[in-house]
């Protein structure tokens, strides 16, 4: 990777926005890592796995490792695996809480908590957090969950989430949280593959002025668990419900007698006089949690993550991304039903002693000033949040950041989930900045558990809209298609099968194409829940040796990343991954729809908004009702961040001789090109005059 010119304020190739901005002198000043020299030298270091060695003997293992990595990503050469540290044991909510109790951080604030209300505030301390993960431990294991079970966790964010996922952690247990925004039948799916028999969950929430009944999405979701059983699956047995809003704002249309019992009844019944379970020790390599995530495919994928690998990734990148110093003040808005939520508001805060900012509500709730005010609040010297929110915010103007708050604590703004365009970053600097902050676009992923590019603040000049540089033990490549016409990166369903001999890895400094990475780093995810078939197919099968992001990027002359987007049917609708597939298949479940074909289209504040193709069945007549109605049917299957934003009735959807969708075709249409000649290639159609109509029915 070249030198980057420190000093020289301009770029000179064609970058739309060629500004690059070095890191503030009081931040590099006081950085982990100061200046872009030693980001180099540490990278380079970081090849070595001694590197990661060293940091990992920093936590506390209960048996030391002593081998550091073995793996293959060829599946040439067989199974692909990854295991880091894997003969030592240890336990990451011992690492979260115990260690820092016994680091004399018992009395530091863990989190600060704020309610949808602003007036709801509260903290809780080490001391207090280990309590009652250690109560709450004993909840577990009272109902049988032992090493290895699977726990299904459907709440807000309440400090009790993230007590609900170190418990399982401490003994052994694997949590799965799912997104508390998903729908009944999305919960109730995750809880068959993962056939967890204990779900955690609350009454409800308010989310801004509107309530949210996750109790009866939990019931709903247990009765389509029940149709499903298989042999020695009994669905679930028991659903603990944290109490957030109590009987006044909803009353409970249902209580399973047996199966369901009150939070605070099941820490009342604990028995005090014996001992809470000890912590278990867990190989590194055993699993910590699994996350679903959406695929190509219809099916959502449990990833899982295991105990020392993850740990590791988790609290460096959480120290160096965010320069994380003992004072500092944390806030990150994600939801822990997201990765962002679980390493970089659950694990990699808590590892490293950090005092973060837990809120419940919504940034635009009462006002849209709320999170700036809440700067102000708590002192918050790192801000993490996603694009959508910055677009969305920055549409209220100036003033409500300017007028409302200083924000002179905050020392480094995070980005996370989609590219930044550089107009909402050069916002974010600007105002919610005060031109005096270090921004950090981080791209990583649900698979990678850790951020993998971007900058460090005090050392990494950046650029508007690249997420920058690899982090330690990153190796990304580029590969290159050979006849490249670089048409389009994105895969079409049509192209018949992917030619990995097309491809080549770019050795050039500039380049474009197919993101993937080299070598394994502690916190890649260890395979698909039930699946490795899958997984392999999935991330190891398109270029042999290599891990595939599934994202598209260039890479500049300075070695620069710039991320352009998925290359396969996944759309990133808010940051958050919805696969193509998923919303086909509830389309067609609508009793008078034939067929579907869903693509992203461009959207101001989301980034990309959903554009659906259906055809009906004979006799049915797409109007304004069937439209609200298949809205309805997505919302209810997937959840409302699935909803289409367009739905386009067309009497045929374009397709090969071979009756394949060409969704190239759909995509550039959805963009809002409309004439033929823009489309590209329409000649494999097996019908071409269904482009003329579906242009025409626009
Ligand atoms: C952490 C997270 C992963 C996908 C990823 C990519 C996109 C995330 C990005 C980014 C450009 C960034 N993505 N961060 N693209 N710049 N800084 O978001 O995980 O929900 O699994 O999404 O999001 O397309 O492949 P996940």
């Amino acid at each position: 990777m070249p030198e980057v010119d420190v000093q020289s304020q301009e770029i000179h190739h064609q970058d739309q926005h060629s500004e690059v901005f070095n890191p503030p002198a009081h931040i590099s000043e006081r950085a982990w890592v100061k200046s872009y020299n030693e980001y180099k030298n540490n990278y380079d270091a970081s090849m070595d796995e001694q590197f990661y060695a060293g940091i990992a003997r920093e936590f506390h293992w209960e048996k030391p490792f002593t081998q550091i990595l073995d793996y293959n990503f060829s599946r040439k050469k067989g199974r692909v695996f990854v295991e880091w540290f894997k003969d030592g044991t240890t336990n990451v909510a011992y690492n979260c809480l115990d260690r820092n109790l016994n680091a004399n951080r018992g009395d530091k604030i863990a989190f600060f908590y704020e309610g949808n209300e602003p007036t709801e505030t509260n903290s809780i301390t080490y001391k207090q957090l280990h309590e009652q993960v250690v109560d709450f431990s004993s909840v577990l294991r009272n109902m049988g969950v032992r090493r290895g079970h699977c726990v299904a966790i459907y709440m807000p964010m309440v400090v009790e989430i993230v007590v609900a996922m170190l418990a399982c952690a401490r003994i052994g247990a694997i949590h799965s949280v799912v997104f508390g925004g998903f729908s009944a039948e999305s919960l109730a799916n995750r809880i068959l593959d993962s056939q967890a028999r204990v779900l955690i969950t609350t009454d409800g929430v308010f989310r801004g002025p509107k309530p949210v009944e996750l109790k009866k999405c939990c019931d709903d979701a247990c009765r389509i668990v029940n149709q499903q059983l298989t042999a020695g699956y009994n669905g679930i047995e028991k659903m603990v419900v944290y109490q957030r809003l109590g009987a006044e704002h909803l009353k409970l249309k249902e209580w399973v007698d047996g199966r369901d019992i009150w939070w605070h009844d099941a820490i009342k019944q604990i028995d005090r006089t014996i001992a809470p379970p000890a912590v278990e020790w867990m190989n590194a390599e055993d699993p910590l949690f699994m996350l679903y995530t959406s695929g190509s495919t219809g099916k959502p994928k449990g990833l899982v993550h295991t105990t020392g690998g993850y740990m590791v990734t988790a609290a460096t990148t959480f120290k160096y991304v965010f320069d994380y110093h003992d004072q500092d003040i944390y806030f990150c808005t994600a939801d822990c039903g997201w990765i962002t939520g679980h390493t970089y508001l659950c694990y990699g805060p808590l590892l490293n002693g950090a005092t973060s900012v837990l809120f419940e509500g919504i940034p635009t709730y009462p006002d849209e000033s709320r999170c700036w005010r809440m700067i102000d609040r708590y002192n918050v010297t790192q801000f993490y949040t996603a694009p959508t929110a910055i677009r969305a915010l920055m549409r209220f103007g100036d003033d409500k950041v300017t007028q409302t708050s200083t924000r002179n604590t905050l020392r480094i703004l995070g980005s996370v989930g989609e590219p930044i365009n550089p107009e909402a970053w050069m916002w974010y600097h600007r105002v919610v900045g005060n031109s005096n902050c270090a921004i950090v676009d981080t791209y990583w992923q649900t698979e990678t558990g850790g951020i993998m590019i971007t900058s460090q603040p005090g050392a990494v000049p950046t650029k508007p809209g690249s997420a920058s540089v690899p982090f330690y033990g990153v190796v990304p490549a580029v590969m290159r298609k050979k006849s490249d016409q670089s048409e389009d990166l994105v895969l079409d369903n049509t192209d018949e099968q992917f030619k990995q001999d097309e491809f080549y890895e770019e050795s050039q400094v500039e380049a474009e194409g197919y993101l993937v990475i080299k070598r394994p780093w502690p916190g890649l995810a260890r395979t698909i829940y039930g699946d490795h078939g899958r997984y392999e197919e999935t991330y190891f099968s398109m270029f042999d040796g290599y891990y595939a992001t599934g994202d598209g990027c260039r890479r500049d002359k300075d070695g620069y990343y710039w991320l352009t987007g998925r290359i396969d049917d996944v759309l990133n609708v808010s940051g958050h991954r919805i696969g193509t597939a998923e919303v086909e298949s509830a389309l067609v479940g609508h009793k008078s729809i034939a067929e579907a074909a869903v693509v992203p289209m461009p959207h101001e504040i989301k980034g990309q908004g959903i554009y659906a193709y259906v055809t009906t069945k004979e006799g049915i007549v797409g109007d304004e009702a069937l439209r609200a109605q298949l809205k309805s049917t997505v919302r209810v299957a997937l959840g409302p961040i699935a909803t289409p934003d367009v739905i386009h009735f067309t009497p045929s959807l374009p397709k090969t001789r071979s009756g394949k969708i060409m969704r190239r075709i759909l995509r550039k249409i959805a963009e809002g090109l409309d004439s033929v000649s823009q489309l590209g290639d329409v000649s494999t159609l097996a019908d071409p005059s269904v482009v003329d109509m579906l242009l025409k029915n626009k």
